[in-house]
Protein backbone atom coordinates (compact mmCIF):
# COMPACT_ATOMS: atom_id res chain seq x y z
CA UNK A 1 0.00 0.00 0.00
CA UNK A 2 1.11 3.20 -0.78
CA UNK A 3 1.53 5.98 1.74
CA UNK A 4 -0.40 8.35 -0.42
CA UNK A 5 -3.80 8.40 -1.45
CA UNK A 6 -5.54 11.01 -4.29
CA UNK A 7 -9.01 10.65 -4.73
CA UNK A 8 -10.90 12.77 -7.31
CA UNK A 9 -15.20 13.32 -8.01
CA UNK A 10 -16.20 14.84 -11.06
CA UNK A 11 -16.69 18.73 -11.12
CA UNK A 12 -20.21 19.52 -11.59
CA UNK A 13 -21.34 21.83 -13.62
CA UNK A 14 -23.02 24.90 -12.25
CA UNK A 15 -26.29 24.72 -14.11
CA UNK A 16 -28.39 23.75 -11.04
CA UNK A 17 -27.82 23.35 -7.75
CA UNK A 18 -26.81 19.26 -6.30
CA UNK A 19 -29.08 16.12 -6.61
CA UNK A 20 -29.01 13.30 -4.90
CA UNK A 21 -26.87 11.87 -7.73
CA UNK A 22 -24.27 14.02 -7.06
CA UNK A 23 -24.40 13.69 -3.13
CA UNK A 24 -23.54 9.58 -4.41
CA UNK A 25 -20.28 10.46 -5.99
CA UNK A 26 -19.11 13.20 -3.45
CA UNK A 27 -19.77 10.76 -0.42
CA UNK A 28 -18.51 7.80 -1.91
CA UNK A 29 -15.22 9.62 -2.82
CA UNK A 30 -15.48 10.89 1.14
CA UNK A 31 -15.99 7.56 2.37
CA UNK A 32 -13.02 6.22 0.52
CA UNK A 33 -10.62 9.67 1.79
CA UNK A 34 -12.02 8.93 4.84
CA UNK A 35 -11.20 5.29 4.82
CA UNK A 36 -7.94 5.84 3.82
CA UNK A 37 -7.15 8.16 6.29
CA UNK A 38 -7.95 5.77 9.03
CA UNK A 39 -5.66 3.49 7.55
CA UNK A 40 -2.92 6.02 8.00
CA UNK A 41 -2.47 7.19 4.53
CA UNK A 42 -1.51 10.90 3.24
CA UNK A 43 -4.89 12.11 1.29
CA UNK A 44 -5.49 14.33 -0.58
CA UNK A 45 -9.10 14.49 -2.01
CA UNK A 46 -9.93 17.02 -4.88
CA UNK A 47 -13.62 18.04 -5.84
CA UNK A 48 -14.95 21.31 -7.52
CA UNK A 49 -17.02 22.75 -10.15
CA UNK A 50 -17.10 22.88 -14.27
CA UNK A 51 -17.83 26.17 -14.72
CA UNK A 52 -17.53 26.80 -18.69
CA UNK A 53 -18.77 25.81 -21.89
CA UNK A 54 -22.01 26.28 -23.77
CA UNK A 55 -24.40 24.68 -21.01
CA UNK A 56 -23.48 27.56 -18.75
CA UNK A 57 -23.88 29.83 -21.26
CA UNK A 58 -27.15 28.75 -22.34
CA UNK A 59 -28.43 28.49 -18.58
CA UNK A 60 -26.62 31.88 -17.62
CA UNK A 61 -28.90 33.55 -20.48
CA UNK A 62 -31.94 31.75 -19.22
CA UNK A 63 -31.73 32.90 -16.13
CA UNK A 64 -30.55 36.66 -17.14
CA UNK A 65 -26.65 36.27 -15.64
CA UNK A 66 -23.87 36.54 -16.64
CA UNK A 67 -22.59 33.15 -16.89
CA UNK A 68 -19.83 33.95 -13.97
CA UNK A 69 -23.03 35.54 -11.76
CA UNK A 70 -24.53 32.09 -12.38
CA UNK A 71 -21.14 30.03 -11.45
CA UNK A 72 -20.71 31.86 -8.82
CA UNK A 73 -24.68 31.73 -6.91
CA UNK A 74 -24.92 28.00 -7.56
CA UNK A 75 -21.31 27.19 -6.39
CA UNK A 76 -22.19 28.22 -3.19
CA UNK A 77 -25.15 25.60 -3.07
CA UNK A 78 -22.70 22.69 -3.45
CA UNK A 79 -20.55 24.30 -0.73
CA UNK A 80 -23.34 24.37 1.38
CA UNK A 81 -24.37 20.49 0.43
CA UNK A 82 -21.15 19.46 1.13
CA UNK A 83 -21.18 21.66 4.38
CA UNK A 84 -24.16 19.59 5.45
CA UNK A 85 -22.77 16.30 4.87
CA UNK A 86 -19.26 16.54 6.34
CA UNK A 87 -17.56 16.12 3.02
CA UNK A 88 -13.93 16.60 3.63
CA UNK A 89 -12.22 18.09 0.77
CA UNK A 90 -8.62 18.89 0.23
CA UNK A 91 -9.37 21.49 -1.94
CA UNK A 92 -12.14 22.81 -3.96
CA UNK A 93 -11.52 23.92 -7.63
CA UNK A 94 -13.51 25.95 -9.22
CA UNK A 95 -12.42 25.76 -13.64
CA UNK A 96 -12.96 29.94 -14.02
CA UNK A 97 -9.81 30.00 -11.40
CA UNK A 98 -6.82 31.30 -12.38
CA UNK A 99 -4.81 28.96 -11.52
CA UNK A 100 -7.06 26.53 -13.65
CA UNK A 101 -6.76 28.66 -16.43
CA UNK A 102 -3.03 29.05 -16.53
CA UNK A 103 -2.48 25.16 -16.84
CA UNK A 104 -5.11 24.14 -19.65
CA UNK A 105 -3.76 27.09 -21.56
CA UNK A 106 -0.51 25.45 -21.33
CA UNK A 107 -1.31 22.42 -22.29
CA UNK A 108 -3.08 23.30 -25.31
CA UNK A 109 0.18 25.06 -26.33
CA UNK A 110 2.16 22.17 -25.89
CA UNK A 111 0.13 19.79 -27.98
CA UNK A 112 -0.10 22.45 -30.36
CA UNK A 113 3.69 22.71 -30.85
CA UNK A 114 4.09 18.81 -30.68
CA UNK A 115 1.37 18.78 -33.76
CA UNK A 116 -0.92 16.71 -31.14
CA UNK A 117 -3.61 19.40 -31.77
CA UNK A 118 -4.02 20.94 -35.53
CA UNK A 119 -6.53 23.24 -37.24
CA UNK A 120 -9.59 21.74 -39.52
CA UNK A 121 -12.88 22.14 -39.63
CA UNK A 122 -15.93 20.33 -38.47
CA UNK A 123 -19.73 19.72 -38.97
CA UNK A 124 -21.55 17.57 -36.98
CA UNK A 125 -24.64 16.91 -35.14
CA UNK A 126 -24.00 18.47 -31.30
CA UNK A 127 -25.75 17.54 -28.60
CA UNK A 128 -25.48 20.58 -25.90
CA UNK A 129 -26.41 19.10 -22.59
CA UNK A 130 -23.93 16.44 -23.08
CA UNK A 131 -21.09 18.97 -25.13
CA UNK A 132 -20.41 16.17 -27.41
CA UNK A 133 -20.64 15.65 -31.09
CA UNK A 134 -22.01 12.48 -32.26
CA UNK A 135 -22.69 10.72 -35.74
CA UNK A 136 -25.88 10.33 -38.36
CA UNK A 137 -26.43 6.61 -37.43
CA UNK A 138 -26.47 7.30 -33.77
CA UNK A 139 -28.69 10.10 -33.39
CA UNK A 140 -31.98 8.45 -34.28
CA UNK A 141 -34.67 10.66 -34.96
CA UNK A 142 -31.98 13.99 -34.26
CA UNK A 143 -32.11 12.96 -30.86
CA UNK A 144 -28.90 12.52 -28.75
CA UNK A 145 -27.76 8.82 -28.28
CA UNK A 146 -27.02 9.29 -24.62
CA UNK A 147 -29.84 11.72 -23.55
CA UNK A 148 -32.08 11.52 -26.02
CA UNK A 149 -32.58 15.14 -26.42
CA UNK A 150 -32.59 16.66 -29.72
CA UNK A 151 -28.83 17.08 -31.30
CA UNK A 152 -28.16 20.54 -33.33
CA UNK A 153 -26.69 20.59 -36.35
CA UNK A 154 -22.49 23.08 -35.93
CA UNK A 155 -20.38 23.72 -38.54
CA UNK A 156 -16.85 24.97 -36.89
CA UNK A 157 -13.62 26.25 -38.04
CA UNK A 158 -12.07 23.78 -35.42
CA UNK A 159 -9.07 22.61 -33.41
CA UNK A 160 -8.68 18.76 -33.51
CA UNK A 161 -6.77 16.70 -31.39
CA UNK A 162 -5.13 13.57 -32.45
CA UNK A 163 -6.43 10.70 -30.41
CA UNK A 164 -6.44 8.21 -32.89
CA UNK A 165 -3.05 7.97 -32.38
CA UNK A 166 -2.92 7.17 -29.16
CA UNK A 167 -5.74 4.59 -29.18
CA UNK A 168 -2.86 1.36 -29.47
CA UNK A 169 -0.86 2.48 -26.68
CA UNK A 170 -4.26 3.15 -24.40
CA UNK A 171 -5.25 -0.30 -25.38
CA UNK A 172 -1.98 -1.52 -24.32
CA UNK A 173 -2.24 0.03 -20.69
CA UNK A 174 -5.04 -1.34 -20.37
CA UNK A 175 -4.31 -4.65 -20.75
CA UNK A 176 -1.42 -4.21 -19.05
CA UNK A 177 -3.37 -2.68 -15.50
CA UNK A 178 -6.04 -4.84 -15.08
CA UNK A 179 -7.37 -2.73 -12.41
CA UNK A 180 -6.79 0.19 -14.38
CA UNK A 181 -11.05 0.31 -15.46
CA UNK A 182 -13.30 -0.78 -13.20
CA UNK A 183 -16.03 -2.29 -12.61
CA UNK A 184 -15.10 -5.20 -15.09
CA UNK A 185 -18.40 -4.46 -16.81
CA UNK A 186 -17.54 -0.69 -17.80
CA UNK A 187 -13.76 -1.60 -18.84
CA UNK A 188 -15.15 -3.67 -21.29
CA UNK A 189 -17.74 -0.82 -22.62
CA UNK A 190 -14.70 1.28 -23.14
CA UNK A 191 -12.53 -1.40 -24.91
CA UNK A 192 -15.44 -1.83 -27.38
CA UNK A 193 -15.16 2.02 -27.94
CA UNK A 194 -11.73 1.80 -28.82
CA UNK A 195 -11.89 -1.49 -30.98
CA UNK A 196 -13.96 0.68 -32.76
CA UNK A 197 -13.16 3.06 -35.54
CA UNK A 198 -11.90 6.14 -32.68
CA UNK A 199 -11.64 9.29 -34.56
CA UNK A 200 -9.42 12.61 -34.08
CA UNK A 201 -11.97 15.14 -31.67
CA UNK A 202 -12.30 18.34 -31.88
CA UNK A 203 -11.03 20.02 -29.11
CA UNK A 204 -12.18 24.06 -29.57
CA UNK A 205 -14.98 25.88 -30.38
CA UNK A 206 -15.99 29.17 -32.20
CA UNK A 207 -19.42 28.81 -31.20
CA UNK A 208 -19.41 29.97 -27.65
CA UNK A 209 -17.77 33.51 -25.59
CA UNK A 210 -17.78 31.18 -22.47
CA UNK A 211 -14.62 29.36 -22.67
CA UNK A 212 -10.62 29.48 -21.81
CA UNK A 213 -8.82 31.31 -24.98
CA UNK A 214 -7.05 28.60 -27.44
CA UNK A 215 -3.25 30.04 -27.33
CA UNK A 216 -3.07 33.13 -30.38
CA UNK A 217 -2.56 30.95 -33.85
CA UNK A 218 -2.28 33.40 -37.17
CA UNK A 219 -3.61 30.61 -38.89
CA UNK A 220 -6.53 30.48 -37.27
CA UNK A 221 -9.72 32.81 -38.99
CA UNK A 222 -11.53 32.93 -36.24
CA UNK A 223 -11.44 33.35 -31.97
CA UNK A 224 -11.82 29.67 -30.35
CA UNK A 225 -12.12 28.23 -26.92
CA UNK A 226 -10.91 25.41 -25.67
CA UNK A 227 -13.23 22.44 -25.50
CA UNK A 228 -15.18 22.19 -22.07
CA UNK A 229 -14.17 18.32 -21.72
CA UNK A 230 -10.38 19.33 -22.21
CA UNK A 231 -11.07 22.05 -19.66
CA UNK A 232 -12.94 20.30 -17.41
CA UNK A 233 -10.66 16.88 -17.01
CA UNK A 234 -7.71 19.33 -16.82
CA UNK A 235 -8.71 20.32 -13.37
CA UNK A 236 -7.70 16.92 -11.84
CA UNK A 237 -3.57 18.14 -12.39
CA UNK A 238 -4.35 22.03 -12.04
CA UNK A 239 -5.56 22.11 -8.65
CA UNK A 240 -2.38 20.27 -7.34
CA UNK A 241 -0.38 23.44 -8.96
CA UNK A 242 2.02 24.20 -11.42
CA UNK A 243 4.22 21.15 -12.70
CA UNK A 244 7.31 22.42 -12.28
CA UNK A 245 9.07 20.84 -9.05
CA UNK A 246 5.93 20.87 -7.76
CA UNK A 247 5.65 18.52 -4.51
CA UNK A 248 2.22 18.10 -4.31
CA UNK A 249 1.98 17.27 -8.04
CA UNK A 250 4.93 14.60 -7.87
CA UNK A 251 3.22 12.95 -4.86
CA UNK A 252 -0.43 13.00 -5.41
CA UNK A 253 -0.55 12.34 -9.29
CA UNK A 254 0.72 9.07 -9.82
CA UNK A 255 -1.42 8.17 -6.59
CA UNK A 256 -5.03 9.32 -8.54
CA UNK A 257 -8.24 7.24 -8.43
CA UNK A 258 -11.00 9.16 -10.30
CA UNK A 259 -14.66 8.28 -9.29
CA UNK A 260 -16.72 9.52 -11.85
CA UNK A 261 -20.79 8.05 -13.14
CA UNK A 262 -21.06 5.88 -15.66
CA UNK A 263 -22.01 8.64 -17.85
CA UNK A 264 -18.81 9.94 -18.24
CA UNK A 265 -16.60 7.16 -18.42
CA UNK A 266 -15.69 7.50 -21.89
CA UNK A 267 -13.84 11.28 -21.14
CA UNK A 268 -12.12 10.04 -18.14
CA UNK A 269 -11.16 6.38 -19.56
CA UNK A 270 -10.81 7.31 -23.08
CA UNK A 271 -10.13 11.32 -23.69
CA UNK A 272 -8.45 11.88 -20.76
CA UNK A 273 -5.81 9.24 -20.59
CA UNK A 274 -4.80 9.76 -24.05
CA UNK A 275 -4.48 13.88 -23.53
CA UNK A 276 -1.92 12.75 -21.03
CA UNK A 277 -0.10 10.37 -23.30
CA UNK A 278 -0.08 12.97 -25.88
CA UNK A 279 0.93 15.48 -23.19
CA UNK A 280 3.61 13.08 -21.65
CA UNK A 281 2.67 12.57 -18.09
CA UNK A 282 2.24 9.72 -16.15
CA UNK A 283 -2.13 8.62 -16.13
CA UNK A 284 -4.29 8.16 -13.58
CA UNK A 285 -4.43 5.14 -10.86
CA UNK A 286 -7.56 4.12 -11.65
CA UNK A 287 -11.12 5.11 -12.64
CA UNK A 288 -13.89 4.04 -10.89
CA UNK A 289 -17.20 3.74 -12.88
CA UNK A 290 -20.59 3.72 -10.81
CA UNK A 291 -23.86 3.19 -11.62
CA UNK A 292 -26.88 5.63 -11.71
CA UNK A 293 -29.90 6.24 -8.97
CA UNK A 294 -32.62 6.38 -10.85
CA UNK A 295 -36.51 6.70 -10.31
CA UNK A 296 -38.61 4.29 -11.65
CA UNK A 297 -36.06 3.14 -14.01
CA UNK A 298 -34.83 6.75 -15.53
CA UNK A 299 -31.61 8.33 -14.16
CA UNK A 300 -32.03 11.08 -11.46
CA UNK A 301 -31.14 14.27 -12.90
CA UNK A 302 -32.28 18.07 -13.01
CA UNK A 303 -32.72 18.16 -16.80
CA UNK A 304 -35.31 15.40 -16.50
CA UNK A 305 -37.18 17.53 -13.52
CA UNK A 306 -36.44 14.45 -10.98
CA UNK A 307 -33.96 15.39 -8.99
CA UNK A 308 -33.99 15.48 -5.18
CA UNK A 309 -32.31 17.75 -3.01
CA UNK A 310 -29.75 16.53 -0.18
CA UNK A 311 -30.13 18.62 1.96
CA UNK A 312 -33.96 17.95 2.58
CA UNK A 313 -32.85 14.57 2.61
CA UNK A 314 -30.72 15.32 5.68
CA UNK A 315 -33.47 17.16 6.93
CA UNK A 316 -36.01 14.23 6.92
CA UNK A 317 -33.83 11.03 7.64
CA UNK A 318 -30.33 12.64 9.25
CA UNK A 319 -26.92 13.01 7.49
CA UNK A 320 -25.38 9.63 8.66
CA UNK A 321 -28.60 7.67 7.81
CA UNK A 322 -28.23 9.02 4.49
CA UNK A 323 -24.52 8.37 3.96
CA UNK A 324 -25.51 4.84 5.29
CA UNK A 325 -28.10 4.08 2.81
CA UNK A 326 -26.75 4.86 -0.12
CA UNK A 327 -23.89 2.61 0.51
CA UNK A 328 -25.46 0.18 2.20
CA UNK A 329 -28.61 -0.58 -0.43
CA UNK A 330 -26.84 -0.14 -3.39
CA UNK A 331 -24.25 -2.09 -5.36
CA UNK A 332 -21.51 0.68 -6.62
CA UNK A 333 -21.25 -0.10 -10.74
CA UNK A 334 -24.86 -0.89 -10.77
CA UNK A 335 -28.18 1.25 -10.91
CA UNK A 336 -30.14 1.16 -8.20
CA UNK A 337 -33.80 2.13 -8.29
CA UNK A 338 -34.34 4.92 -5.43
CA UNK A 339 -37.44 4.98 -3.44
CA UNK A 340 -38.61 6.88 0.05
CA UNK A 341 -39.77 3.39 0.60
CA UNK A 342 -36.84 1.60 0.20
CA UNK A 343 -34.69 4.40 1.67
CA UNK A 344 -37.11 4.23 4.99
CA UNK A 345 -36.91 0.62 5.34
CA UNK A 346 -33.13 0.43 5.26
CA UNK A 347 -32.87 2.90 7.40
CA UNK A 348 -34.97 1.57 10.54
CA UNK A 349 -33.56 -1.90 9.74
CA UNK A 350 -30.10 -1.59 9.73
CA UNK A 351 -29.53 1.64 11.91
CA UNK A 352 -32.90 1.89 14.42
CA UNK A 353 -33.49 -1.79 14.98
CA UNK A 354 -30.02 -3.38 14.64
CA UNK A 355 -26.94 -0.79 15.21
CA UNK A 356 -28.35 1.69 17.24
CA UNK A 357 -30.80 -0.37 19.24
CA UNK A 358 -27.55 -3.34 20.06
CA UNK A 359 -25.69 -0.08 20.96
CA UNK A 360 -28.28 0.81 23.13
CA UNK A 361 -28.60 -2.78 24.91
CA UNK A 362 -25.15 -3.06 24.88
CA UNK A 363 -23.89 -0.09 26.95
CA UNK A 364 -27.49 -0.84 29.06
CA UNK A 365 -26.38 -4.04 30.11
CA UNK A 366 -22.69 -3.29 30.96
CA UNK A 367 -22.99 -0.77 33.84
CA UNK A 368 -26.23 -2.24 35.13
CA UNK A 369 -24.85 -5.62 35.39
CA UNK A 370 -20.94 -4.92 35.50
CA UNK A 371 -21.15 -1.44 37.49
CA UNK A 372 -19.90 1.62 35.82
CA UNK A 373 -16.09 1.98 36.93
CA UNK A 374 -13.37 0.94 34.06
CA UNK A 375 -13.41 -2.78 33.49
CA UNK A 376 -10.68 -4.49 32.01
CA UNK A 377 -11.37 -6.66 28.91
CA UNK A 378 -8.18 -8.55 28.23
CA UNK A 379 -8.78 -11.59 29.97
CA UNK A 380 -12.66 -11.94 28.36
CA UNK A 381 -11.42 -11.27 25.10
CA UNK A 382 -9.37 -14.27 25.05
CA UNK A 383 -12.00 -16.54 25.34
CA UNK A 384 -13.88 -18.41 21.88
CA UNK A 385 -17.34 -17.30 20.85
CA UNK A 386 -19.78 -17.45 18.12
CA UNK A 387 -18.99 -13.59 17.82
CA UNK A 388 -15.44 -13.50 17.81
CA UNK A 389 -15.67 -15.85 15.00
CA UNK A 390 -17.34 -13.43 13.00
CA UNK A 391 -15.73 -11.04 14.06
CA UNK A 392 -12.12 -12.90 12.63
CA UNK A 393 -13.69 -14.03 9.51
CA UNK A 394 -16.49 -11.32 8.26
CA UNK A 395 -14.34 -8.19 8.95
CA UNK A 396 -11.05 -8.70 6.72
CA UNK A 397 -13.54 -9.46 3.97
CA UNK A 398 -15.15 -6.56 4.50
CA UNK A 399 -11.48 -4.61 4.48
CA UNK A 400 -11.16 -6.41 1.21
CA UNK A 401 -14.07 -5.11 -0.38
CA UNK A 402 -13.16 -1.90 0.41
CA UNK A 403 -10.07 -2.13 -1.89
CA UNK A 404 -12.34 -2.48 -4.95
CA UNK A 405 -15.23 0.40 -3.61
CA UNK A 406 -17.37 -2.86 -2.68
CA UNK A 407 -19.34 -0.95 -0.04
CA UNK A 408 -22.30 -2.76 -0.03
CA UNK A 409 -20.94 -5.80 0.28
CA UNK A 410 -18.23 -4.33 2.67
CA UNK A 411 -21.28 -3.35 5.05
CA UNK A 412 -23.32 -6.81 4.41
CA UNK A 413 -20.17 -8.13 6.11
CA UNK A 414 -19.72 -5.94 9.30
CA UNK A 415 -23.59 -6.76 9.23
CA UNK A 416 -22.50 -9.90 10.06
CA UNK A 417 -21.07 -8.72 12.88
CA UNK A 418 -23.90 -6.33 13.92
CA UNK A 419 -27.06 -8.38 13.68
CA UNK A 420 -24.80 -11.70 15.68
CA UNK A 421 -25.05 -9.25 18.17
CA UNK A 422 -28.51 -9.09 18.77
CA UNK A 423 -28.97 -12.61 18.34
CA UNK A 424 -25.91 -13.40 20.78
CA UNK A 425 -28.09 -11.42 23.00
CA UNK A 426 -31.07 -12.94 22.75
CA UNK A 427 -29.81 -16.76 22.79
CA UNK A 428 -27.50 -16.01 25.52
CA UNK A 429 -30.05 -14.10 27.96
CA UNK A 430 -28.08 -11.96 29.96
CA UNK A 431 -31.22 -11.08 32.46
CA UNK A 432 -31.67 -14.47 33.20
CA UNK A 433 -27.78 -15.19 33.67
CA UNK A 434 -28.02 -11.96 36.05
CA UNK A 435 -30.29 -14.04 37.84
CA UNK A 436 -28.08 -16.86 39.17
CA UNK A 437 -26.26 -17.25 42.13
CA UNK A 438 -23.84 -19.59 40.42
CA UNK A 439 -20.52 -17.79 40.21
CA UNK A 440 -20.10 -19.92 36.37
CA UNK A 441 -23.22 -18.23 35.32
CA UNK A 442 -21.77 -14.64 36.69
CA UNK A 443 -18.46 -15.27 34.40
CA UNK A 444 -20.89 -16.29 31.60
CA UNK A 445 -22.26 -12.88 31.67
CA UNK A 446 -19.78 -10.75 31.83
CA UNK A 447 -17.92 -12.95 29.07
CA UNK A 448 -21.55 -12.04 26.90
CA UNK A 449 -21.27 -8.81 27.15
CA UNK A 450 -18.08 -8.23 26.65
CA UNK A 451 -17.72 -9.85 23.60
CA UNK A 452 -20.70 -7.49 22.68
CA UNK A 453 -18.98 -4.97 23.19
CA UNK A 454 -15.87 -5.69 21.26
CA UNK A 455 -18.06 -6.73 18.49
CA UNK A 456 -19.78 -3.58 18.24
CA UNK A 457 -16.27 -1.59 19.09
CA UNK A 458 -15.18 -3.07 15.32
CA UNK A 459 -18.20 -2.55 14.00
CA UNK A 460 -18.45 1.01 14.72
CA UNK A 461 -15.02 1.94 13.67
CA UNK A 462 -15.21 0.42 10.71
CA UNK A 463 -18.08 2.35 10.13
CA UNK A 464 -17.00 5.50 11.54
CA UNK A 465 -15.99 6.90 7.53
CA UNK A 466 -19.07 5.86 6.50
CA UNK A 467 -21.49 7.79 9.46
CA UNK A 468 -18.60 9.54 11.24
CA UNK A 469 -21.09 11.65 13.85
CA UNK A 470 -23.18 8.98 15.19
CA UNK A 471 -19.62 6.59 15.12
CA UNK A 472 -17.99 9.00 17.44
CA UNK A 473 -21.14 9.13 19.50
CA UNK A 474 -21.16 5.15 19.42
CA UNK A 475 -17.70 5.42 20.75
CA UNK A 476 -18.23 7.80 22.99
CA UNK A 477 -20.86 5.54 24.65
CA UNK A 478 -18.85 2.28 24.28
CA UNK A 479 -15.50 4.08 26.15
CA UNK A 480 -13.56 3.27 23.07
CA UNK A 481 -13.11 6.97 21.47
CA UNK A 482 -9.50 6.33 22.52
CA UNK A 483 -9.48 4.02 19.18
CA UNK A 484 -10.07 6.75 17.25
CA UNK A 485 -7.16 9.03 18.55
CA UNK A 486 -4.41 5.99 17.00
CA UNK A 487 -3.00 7.48 14.15
CA UNK A 488 -4.01 4.32 12.01
CA UNK A 489 -6.93 3.12 13.34
CA UNK A 490 -8.62 0.88 10.74
CA UNK A 491 -4.92 -0.76 10.57
CA UNK A 492 -4.43 -1.30 13.83
CA UNK A 493 -7.68 -1.20 15.59
CA UNK A 494 -9.58 -3.40 13.94
CA UNK A 495 -8.99 -6.91 15.03
CA UNK A 496 -10.32 -8.42 17.66
CA UNK A 497 -8.54 -7.33 20.97
CA UNK A 498 -6.63 -4.87 19.93
CA UNK A 499 -8.58 -1.52 21.37
CA UNK A 500 -8.48 -0.27 24.49
CA UNK A 501 -7.63 -2.52 27.15
CA UNK A 502 -9.88 -1.26 29.62
CA UNK A 503 -13.31 1.06 29.38
CA UNK A 504 -15.41 2.88 31.03
CA UNK A 505 -18.95 2.11 29.10
CA UNK A 506 -21.87 4.47 29.31
CA UNK A 507 -25.88 3.88 28.98
CA UNK A 508 -26.13 5.30 25.69
CA UNK A 509 -29.51 7.59 24.03
CA UNK A 510 -30.81 6.27 20.88
CA UNK A 511 -28.50 6.71 18.28
CA UNK A 512 -31.10 5.96 15.32
CA UNK A 513 -34.55 6.73 16.55
CA UNK A 514 -37.32 4.56 14.21
CA UNK A 515 -38.13 7.11 11.61
CA UNK A 516 -42.13 7.16 10.48
CA UNK A 517 -42.17 6.39 6.71
CA UNK A 518 -44.17 9.87 5.81
CA UNK A 519 -47.77 8.61 3.74
CA UNK A 520 -47.53 10.41 0.27
O1 LIG B 1 -20.81 15.58 -16.12
N1 LIG B 1 -26.92 8.79 -10.23
O2 LIG B 1 -21.11 17.20 -14.52
P1 LIG B 1 -22.57 16.88 -13.96
C1 LIG B 1 -25.64 8.74 -9.84
N2 LIG B 1 -19.12 18.57 -15.49
N3 LIG B 1 -24.75 9.72 -10.06
C2 LIG B 1 -25.19 10.80 -10.71
C3 LIG B 1 -26.52 10.93 -11.14
C4 LIG B 1 -27.41 9.86 -10.87
N4 LIG B 1 -28.69 9.88 -11.22
N5 LIG B 1 -26.65 12.13 -11.75
C5 LIG B 1 -25.43 12.73 -11.68
C6 LIG B 1 -20.46 16.60 -15.55
N6 LIG B 1 -24.56 11.94 -11.04
C7 LIG B 1 -19.14 17.23 -15.89
C8 LIG B 1 -18.03 16.43 -15.26
S1 LIG B 1 -15.46 15.96 -14.74
C9 LIG B 1 -14.00 16.41 -15.35
C10 LIG B 1 -16.65 16.92 -15.56
C11 LIG B 1 -23.14 12.24 -10.74
O3 LIG B 1 -22.92 18.01 -13.08
C12 LIG B 1 -22.22 11.27 -11.45
O4 LIG B 1 -20.97 11.25 -10.81
O5 LIG B 1 -23.49 16.51 -15.05
C13 LIG B 1 -22.06 11.90 -12.80
O6 LIG B 1 -20.94 11.43 -13.48
C14 LIG B 1 -21.92 13.37 -12.39
O7 LIG B 1 -22.82 13.51 -11.28
C15 LIG B 1 -22.28 14.32 -13.52
O8 LIG B 1 -22.31 15.61 -13.01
Amino acid sequence: MSSRYYITTPIYYVTDAPHIGHLYTTVAADIMAHYHRMLGQEVWFLTGTDEHGQKIQKKAKETGETPQGLADRVVQRYLEAWKVYGIEYSDFIRTTEERHKKVVQHFIKKLMDSGDVYLGSYEGLYCIPCEAYCTETQATEGKCPDCHRPVEKLREESYFFKMSKYVAPLLKHIETHPDFILPESRKNEVLGFLKGDVKDISISRTTIDWGIPMPADPKATKNHKVYVWFDALTNYISALGPLDKNPKYEQFWPEAIHVVGKDILRFHAVYWPTFLMALGLPLPKQIIAHGWLTDSNRKISKSLGNAIDPIALSKEVGVDAMRFFLFREFVFGQDGEYTKEIMYQRINADLANDFGNCINRVTNMIPKYMGSNAIDVDSYLKESSELKTVALEAVPLAQKEMETFGFQRALENIWKLVSGVNRYVENNAPWTLAKSTDPKDKQKLEQVLIHCHESLRIATLFLTPFIPSSAKTAMKFLGTEWDLSHPAPLKTQLTWGAGPKAVTVTKSSPLFPRLEIPKE
